[in-house]
């Protein structure tokens, strides 16, 4: 009823008019960003149509719904793939064309909303295109960051951070909800007070700050269905006129204290993905979002019923990761404060409605916040953690008695802090992993005695991608040439993939295939020649590592092992060699110091390389400078091979593993994450694997470590790239420069065990796996059939087969449909 078919005349008629009403210009005297934001209006006018048509039905049908619960969403471009999931792309591409305008420059002016560091931030975004596209009920819940993750510059090699002001130019797909403003309160003291009447206690937050939470709307629209769902992030603002109260007071340090909460506290994206550091900031975000959504989500709930004991009927909580933990207690604050429900009504209405997904083992990422600092920042939060945990611990003993170790390793406050993911594991229904591997060590490792207590809470949900984001927009060649063989119902179930596995066996069609994917070189070329200045050969194999930077991801082995290739070409000129472009790309955490000293070689050694005349351009290493969900299209069409090398039983999933995968990149990788479910859907023979496995780490680990100095002493190949770290090769001369490098790799540091993440002795293993590569790459059609075949066996890894396991396992959500 209120979705109108797209009309091209009227759409164009709309973009004149906009740049008219909102610039007071012609087309032709509008700037680039003004066409984007005018188009954008015009795509808006749509969707808000059919966002008005899913609200209709929910109000009517009342479904049980999701809020998906994330500190990130890595959202990137919204105008594309909104147009890609209207199924409009093509014509409004013809109706910009016939008014001059070329539809990827319009697209090119969007800033990416990068809120989110990676794969964890990248996953939500996906989760919600399946919701929307699969037609289930959700709602992303976040923070509306003024400041995304920070725009990466490589200045002479090194990583420089700049803030990322992507909302200057306004974001033409929100809308501010003002209406639905909540308060969020932080600080001050807990009184009791008995109420003769209802014979409880009450519990009253006093002399606290607060802020004001505002929502922002996001339309997330579903693939051709009418459905839009709603990415909710918040903003803050100061509450004024308690400010002014305070001031009348002479309160006015309050009063200021106040209105800075509310300037920080949304103010920036921790652009920090790899260890906990108890930031009292962090907290606040995490407390501000899950409060402003709580708030929001009862009142929605209390609305058509009267009866909170039964929310999850209608409602299920899903924490991304344990960021959003808090949720468990200010749930249950609410139900008992505000809602007047006893302990155990409460208990039982949260723990039927939170699930909880970890997505990482690393000891060093797992949140355990000061005990000092919480209660501080939350008083009535804490009590409530307090109390869950004493009722925990009472369970435990019942259950072990005589076990006081159980106690000590499953207790939520311990040690004098509280450990979130102890919270969320003892409060929520569900709690999964995100790939089978991943959910087998959570299981028989990191949280086995969880896994020994209650069992039946744990499961897994192997992570998957959008299809349509990165391969029906981002490659679109290779999505015609699929449409053109096997119809288009790959687009929402990709399991269709599989009928294009005869065409392996077809001459032209691989032919076809083959030229596709030089197609998108040249265009990542030409792209590479523009930002980074170097001209690389399309014909070459593009060998690409793309993903932040990190130890356990290995980014260091790839590199020596360029290294040593360029050694070997150096010494053998004769040797017959296979063209390579090695590309990488990849932010580290500002303060990580042997993250950005990593960058730092890969770019002096990327200028060694490419500057080396002598020999002909058979190597080359290229840094992308600012890796982000834009530019990630282009790669991941351009890939020949997918470098996923983590140490084993570190990458929980991984996901652009998958991403690859989709556009016809084999993987060069080790058995961990979701790479074994990669395997085993297209067949060892179609990747290129190797290395410890993950219970060979786990066991070196277990073991203290194993020792480098073997390898390093007894490889000469080895010792040499090794030495090359400090004996100035890639450094001018300069022998401290990666002297932090090496010494990661040879020597212990404390209680840091020397190579702790084994590349040396993954080494060989890793240079014979990429030997195999050169080997089957020389067989051009014997290549592209693997490379197709990883196409044909992508059906697993969409995150719509995800969705439908979340819905079937943990969230039972109800169906839409929503008519045009
Ligand atoms: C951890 C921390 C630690 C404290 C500082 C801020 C911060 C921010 C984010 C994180 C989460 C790190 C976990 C993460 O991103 N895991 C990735 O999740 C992907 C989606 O499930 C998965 O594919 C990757 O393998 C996993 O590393």
């Amino acid at each position: 009823m209120y979705s109108k078919r797209f009309e091209k005349e009227t759409f164009k008629e709309e973009v004149r008019n906009n740049i008219k009403n909102l610039y007071r210009k012609t087309i032709e005297e509008a700037s680039g960003q003004q066409i984007f934001q005018a188009v954008s209006l015009a795509v808006k006018d749509t969707i808000i149509d059919n966002w008005l048509a899913t609200q209709e039905v929910m109000e009517k049908e009342d479904p049980k719904t999701v809020y998906y619960m994330s500190m990130e969403f890595l959202m990137g471009r919204a105008l594309g793939n909104n147009l890609i999931n209207l199924t409009a792309y093509n014509e409004v591409k013809e109706a910009l064309d016939e008014m001059g305008i070329d539809l990827n420059a319009v697209e090119d002016e969007e800033p990416d909303a990068a809120l989110g560091n990676g794969g964890l931030g990248r996953l939500a975004a996906c989760f919600l295109d399946s919701l929307s596209t699969l037609g289930y009920p959700a709602y992303g819940c976040g923070i509306r960051y003024r400041y995304g993750m920070f725009k990466q510059k490589i200045e002479n090699g090194y990583q420089v951070e700049v803030p990322d002001n992507w909302l200057k130019d306004g974001n033409p797909f929100e809308i501010r909800r003002d209406e639905y403003a909540k308060e969020v309160r932080f600080g001050g003291d807990v009184r009791i007070e008995y109420d003769p009447v209802t014979k409880r206690n009450n519990f009253i937050q006093e002399n606290y700050s607060s802020v004001r939470a505002i929502p922002y709307d996001i339309p997330i629209v579903g693939y051709g269905n009418h459905v839009v769902n709603t990415l909710r992030i918040w903003d803050a603002e100061a509450i004024t006129d308690f400010h002014l109260d305070a001031f009348n007071r002479g309160d006015y340090r309050h009063a200021v204290e106040q209105e800075n909460l509310a300037k920080m506290i949304v103010d920036v994206l921790y652009p920090c993905d790899d260890h906990y550091a108890g930031k009292e900031l962090r907290l606040k975000q995490q407390y501000f979002f899950i409060s402003a959504s709580l708030q929001t989500l009862l009142a929605r709930y209390k609305k058509k019923h009267d009866d909170v004991r039964k929310l999850y009927e209608k409602v299920t909580i899903q924490m991304n990761d344990t960021h959003p933990t808090l949720a468990v207690a200010e749930l249950m604050h609410l139900l008992i404060d505000q809602e007047g429900l006893e302990w155990d009504e409460a208990w039982d209405v949260t723990t039927k409605t939170v699930a909880y997904t970890n997505h990482t083992i690393m000891a060093e990422a797992l949140e355990k916040w000061p005990i000092d600092l919480f209660s501080r920042l939350l008083p009535r939060i804490y009590q409530i953690i307090q109390e869950i945990d004493r009722r925990f611990v009472l369970e435990i003993r019942a259950k072990y008695p005589g076990d006081e170790g159980k106690v000590k390793r499953m207790a939520i406050l311990r040690d004098g802090q509280v450990k979130m993911a102890h919270l969320a594991i003892v409060a929520g229904y569900s709690v999964n992993g995100v790939a089978r591997l991943h959910t087998e060590i959570l299981k028989h490792q990191e949280l086995r005695d969880f896994y020994e207590m209650m069992p039946q809470k744990f499961n897994n949900k192997t992570n998957g991608i959008t299809q349509r984001r990165f391969l029906l927009h981002g490659n679109p060649l290779l999505a015609e040439w699929i449409t053109k063989h096997i119809g288009s119902g790959w687009i929402t179930d990709l399991s269709e993939m599989s009928k294009l596995k005869p065409l392996a066996e077809d001459t032209k069609a691989l032919a076809e295939f083959q030229d596709i994917k030089y197609r998108n070189k040249l265009r990542l070329a030409e792209y590479i020649k523009k930002h980074n200045g170097i001209e690389v050969d399309p014909r070459s194999i593009f060998d690409v590592q793309v993903k932040r930077l990190h130890e356990y991801k290995r980014q260091l082995l790839n590199i020596l092992h360029v290294m040593y290739l360029y050694n070997k070409i150096k010494e053998h000129p004769e040797m017959y060699f296979y063209p390579r472009t090695f590309i990488f790309g990849a932010k580290a955490a500002a303060g990580y110091v042997r993250a950005k000293e990593t960058i730092k070689l890969i770019n002096s050694v990327a200028d060694v390389i490419n500057n080396d005349r002598s020999i002909n351009g058979k190597i080359k290493v290229v840094f992308i400078e600012d890796y982000r969900v834009s530019n990630a299209e282009l790669i991941f069409a351009a890939a020949d091979v997918s470098e996923q090398i983590s140490t084993a039983s570190k990458e929980a999933s991984g996901t652009g593993n998958m991403k690859f995968m989709l556009n016809g990149a084999p993987t060069l990788g080790t058995m961990d994450g979701a790479n074994v479910e990669i395997v085993e859907e297209v067949g060892i023979e179609n990747a290129f694997i190797f290395g410890l496995s993950s219970d060979e780490v786990i066991n070196f680990e277990n073991h203290g470590g194993y020792n480098p100095t073997d390898i390093y002493f007894n490889d000469w190949d080895v010792k040499r790239v090794v030495d090359q770290l400090v004996d100035g090769t890639y450094s001018n001369g300069n022998h401290e420069m990666y002297r932090d490098l090496y010494d990661s790799l040879v020597n212990t540091h404390g209680r840091e065990p020397a190579d702790r993440y084994f590349i040396l002795k993954d080494f060989r293993a890793y240079a014979e796996a990429q030997q195999r590569v050169e080997q089957a790459y020389r067989d051009q059609e014997g290549w592209a059939k693997k490379a197709l075949l990883n196409v044909a066996c992508c059906g697993k890894f969409t995150a719509d087969r995800t969705i439908q396991e979340y819905v079937d396992d943990i969230w039972h959500l109800d169906h839409i449909e929503v008519d045009a």
